[in-house]
């Protein structure tokens, strides 16, 4: 868990840090709200506790802005405070804070705001994971895959970094579950999707657009190579031997491969080709890599 520390006070910087580091947290410190948003902008903090009085922007604002520039995860917003007017408690409740803490720091009631905070901040992860995985093959589902591929469009560079999609539709899939069973053919879905998986980098992302067929996005990767590693993961699926009672299950996959063009700011374009290229594969055999 990270935690970033905003106070204007060196002393309750200082000690929140030993405090925070000796719990075992990542921590980085700021004195103003302008320094908070600059660090938030290119780090996660899991949760935040803010002075509310800091020079500048309130820490009451920076609460609000932190909310509505980083909605997607959870961030546990604690406001420090030495007023203890009620007013005060609502105005910080209402304007983003998800909590708050008299000062001077009581080192028993900190750490249990961090376990409340740490309770929360994983029980969205959880909710967030769930909901962007796909239950029988564990890649990211239809939605989450196009959330993902739609991010990693606005984040590349143009001028440098290629970016391609793969379709995979697993062949004659019908056939499996009319000869080995539906609980077969989601077997032979979740082994696929785990050798597409283990095949690929961590910044590639695979979604389980339909039935049993999938896709995967290659960042920062030529179309030669692509095409390559299509290659090795058609002719890994074909390696994969599943049984069933004993009887051999014949499993392939047909391929389809293109890249995102440069000046391309939407995914569905080059998926369409993708989808073409995959129908030539079907239509010339199956079990192919087509470009
Ligand atoms: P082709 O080689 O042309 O792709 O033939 P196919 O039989 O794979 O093609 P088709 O798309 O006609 O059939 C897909 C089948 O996949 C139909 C559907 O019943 C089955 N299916 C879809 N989702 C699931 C699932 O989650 N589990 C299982 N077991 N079967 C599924
Ligand atoms: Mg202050
Ligand atoms: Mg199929
Ligand atoms: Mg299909």
């Amino acid at each position: 868990m990270r935690v970033l520390v905003v106070d204007d006070s060196r002393f309750v910087r200082e000690m929140l840090q030993a405090v925070l580091l000796d719990l075992g947290y990542e921590v980085a410190v700021c004195e103003t709200a302008e320094e908070a948003e600059l660090l938030a902008s290119g780090d996660w903090f899991d949760i935040v506790l803010v002075d509310l009085n800091l020079p500048g922007k309130s820490g009451i604002e920076l609460c609000w802005d932190l909310r509505v520039k980083h909605p997607p995860g959870l961030q546990y917003l604690v406001i420090m405070t030495t007023m203890t007017q009620i007013a005060t408690h609502i105005e910080a409740l209402d304007g983003g804070a998800d909590d708050f803490m008299p000062k001077p720091i009581d080192i028993g009631l900190l750490r249990a705001r961090l376990r409340l905070g740490e309770r929360l901040v994983r029980a969205h992860k959880d909710m967030h994971r769930l909901a962007m995985t796909d239950p029988l093959s564990g890649v990211l589902n239809r939605r989450s895959f196009f959330e993902q591929a739609e991010d990693a469009l606005r984040r590349r560079q143009r001028t440098v970094e290629s970016l391609a999609v793969v379709m995979v539709d697993i062949d004659h899939f019908k056939r499996v579950n009319d000869g080995f069973g539906h609980d077969m053919g989601d077997e032979v879905i979740r082994q696929v999707a785990k050798t597409l998986q283990g095949a690929v980098r961590q910044t590639d992302c695979i979604g389980r657009l339909g039935g049993e067929e999938f896709a995967i996005l290659f960042s920062n990767t030529g179309i030669d190579v692509v095409s390559l590693l299509a290659e090795r993961l058609r002719k890994r699926i074909a390696e994969l031997a599943l049984r069933s009672e004993g009887r051999l299950c014949p499993v392939t996959a047909s391929f389809g491969v293109s890249p995102v063009l440069p000046d391309e700011d939407a995914i569905e374009a080059a998926l369409k080709r993708a989808d073409s290229a995959l129908y030539r594969s079907k239509h010339e055999g199956r079990n192919r890599v087509t470009v």
